[in-house]
């Protein structure tokens, strides 16, 4: 006998085990609701969410895995096209389109019929779905997340939104142990993958049952070093990233990056909003020309202040979390200027209000 047939590599049935945060009763009927919708709908359409990462991925390919166990097809949306290696996602797409249906939701839009389900993966907000409009058109919506509601959450029964849960990819592997779906050496590093990403390597929100659930698919043939290995960036990315994030200029509660003598790729811009976020903002801004007369502007915001919002008087948008705009016969000195005054007036607007 090998080592790992020892293991038992289950969830267990004891109801105090070691899903910390859910009752594994919880869990279960969640898993059979989710089920008979599946069930009773025809295709599947799973969205994760825009700037997709590895925890919307890895959980949409196990999602497919329960569709078909049911006799479901299914469809993953994936609007984002990735010029390069962006942090690894770039690499693991190509690597999925072989494998999976990945379509656009142009192409979804043209084969969807009614009582196809719409499954919507690692984000709540009805504004983080490539989606966008025909959201409507579907009776059928799953909902599976770990993110906090906010006020555009899609309103379906089938809600399953565990904020208590380190990621999606937590909770999916859940569901394919429960249902007894075989999860291949591959599968299981996608789903560490989004595991790893959403915990920072196990710093943030990490439980014992998100440890067990790690363990689980170690046994399962996930490998910590190629996880890592999925991880990794070009050197050229490193190095724009941290051109711009090394002029970052701090304010009270926000930070703003540009630089105005070179042209950046849009991505690396929006990499260098995101890391900015991890020096004690509430805002973070880059921005850069992305070619001639193309300034783009990312913002990052902990969602106290609405970036979306902010975004689109530039013409652009996003979610009040994340957001981006391009602008052309403006100079960075006026888009810095225009953060400023948006920024203060948006603080003065709150004075206000707190001194009535
Ligand atoms: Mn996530």
């Amino acid at each position: 006998m090998s080592k790992t047939e020892n293991i038992n590599p289950s969830l267990g049935k004891d109801e105090n085990s070691f899903i910390a945060s859910y009752k594994r009763s919880d869990l279960e009927t969640i898993n059979q609701k989710i089920k008979n919708t599946i069930a009773n709908g025809n295709k599947v359409f799973i969205s994760p969410h825009y700037r997709v990462d590895f925890d919307a991925l890895g959980a949409a390919v196990g999602m497919t895995k329960i569709c078909e166990s049911l006799g479901k097809t299914s469809y993953i949306i994936v609007d984002d096209e990735y010029e390069d290696n962006t942090r690894g996602i770039g690499k693991l797409l190509s690597e999925l389109k072989t494998k999976y249906n990945i379509i656009t939701s142009t192409e979804a839009e043209n084969i969807m019929l009614e009582n196809d389900t719409l499954m919507v993966l690692d984000l709540n907000s009805s504004s983080r779905t490539p989606i966008g409009k025909n959201l409507d058109k579907f009776e059928n919506i799953i909902v599976i997340d770990h993110h906090k509601k906010d006020q555009d959450t899609i309103e379906t029964k089938d809600s399953y939104v565990l904020d208590s849960m380190s990621s999606t990819c937590e909770i999916v592997t859940y569901l394919l142990l429960e249902n007894g779906i075989d999860i291949t050496p591959d599968l299981a590093n996608y789903l560490l993958s989004g595991i790893v990403l959403d915990t920072q390597n196990y710093i943030r929100n990490a439980s014992s049952a998100t440890m067990f659930t790690s363990a689980v698919l170690c046994i399962k043939g996930a490998n910590q070093l190629e996880v890592k290995k999925m991880f990794d960036d070009s050197f050229d990315r490193y190095k724009a990233v941290h051109e711009l994030t090394g002029q970052a200029k701090f304010n009270d509660n926000y930070v703003v990056a540009s630089i105005y003598d070179r042209v950046f790729k849009k991505e690396d811009i929006a990499r260098a909003a995101e890391c900015l976020q991890d020096f004690g903002v509430d805002i973070s801004f880059a921005m850069g020309y992305i070619n001639i007369n193309t300034i783009a502007i990312s913002a990052r915001s902990d969602g106290k202040f609405d970036v979306g919002e902010m975004m689109e008087k530039l013409g652009g948008g996003g979610s009040r979390y994340s957001a981006t705009a391009q602008v052309k016969e403006k100079s960075i000195l006026e888009m810095v200027e225009f953060i400023h005054s948006s920024i203060k007036e948006t603080n003065d607007i709150k004075l206000l209000e707190n001194s009535k």
